[in-house]
């Protein structure tokens, strides 16, 4: 089966990074197609850059219509654009944070968040209450480490991320950790070795959901909250997004 990771974010590095997780952990038979949107900003950190990658999502996906994807990741800790891809195609989506927080929670008791920037914690805590994880989750962590910072990640920067992933278990009485960052990916099991806990990255679990859902026949439902956009007139760079005519 083809599955189509999408990085929300421009940085062809993270894309690459992205994609070798994905096959670390893909099964045989699975094809894995690693794209990024041809426009927005090289990493996610905030609500700005987020609103342009949730567009970015929608790009890609809408552009994969009818190409025989048999599954979707979102591969952003944002989940950004993640009701929207859904709305535009029928194979399951899932966003990375979403596939995190269900792997941790069906592991551990409570679980910590371990993230990039300070100001993005709070994108993540809006998605644990969204998601209904507030009862599991114990705590988001910003390290301050920029998200490109991951890019070729140096050891000084795995040492940063390990450190704060302790301090979070200590602090939260938690007992995994799930990454805040589709970046963190390439990192993951060097960080499970070293904590002696699960540590959940969202890329993997995400793929790993995509693939069990679609092997089991299920897919997006069309008929409610997520049925096709509904044709009207788009305006602009987006019109070729929209059916129904240009806007007058
Ligand atoms: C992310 C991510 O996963 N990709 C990106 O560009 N920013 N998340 C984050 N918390 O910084």
């Amino acid at each position: 089966m083809k599955l189509l990771i999408v990085n929300p974010n421009t940085s062809a590095a993270m894309t690459a990074g992205i994609a070798e997780a994905a096959r670390a952990v893909a099964a045989p038979g699975t094809d894995i197609v690693a794209t990024q949107p041809s426009f927005g900003p090289a990493s996610i950190e905030g609500h700005f850059d987020e609103a342009f990658a949730a567009a970015g999502v929608a790009e890609v996906v809408h552009g994969a219509r009818g190409s025989g994807v048999a599954g979707v990741v979102i591969a952003c800790f944002g989940d950004p654009g993640l009701d929207a891809a859904r709305e535009a195609v029928e194979a399951p989506v899932i966003g990375i944070a979403e596939a995190a927080f269900h792997a941790a929670s069906l592991l551990a008791t409570g679980f910590s968040v371990v993230t990039t920037m300070t100001r993005t914690c709070v994108i993540a805590e809006r998605l644990v209450q969204r998601y209904g994880f507030e009862r599991v989750c114990r705590g988001v962590h910003g390290t301050d480490i920029p998200v490109l910072a991951l890019e070729g990640c140096s050891p000084q920067t795995v040492a940063q991320i390990e450190a704060a992933s302790r301090e979070a278990l200590a602090r939260d009485r938690s007992e995994a950790i799930v990454l805040g960052c589709a970046g963190m990916a390439p990192l993951c099991r060097e960080l499970q070795q070293r904590l002696g806990v699960p540590v959940i990255d969202g890329v993997a679990v995400a793929v790993k959901l995509v693939e069990a859902l679609a092997a089991l026949g299920l897919a997006t439902p069309k008929r409610g909250d997520y049925a096709p956009p509904l044709p009207k007139p788009w305006a602009g760079w987006a019109a070729g997004f929209g059916t129904g005519g240009a806007a007058g």
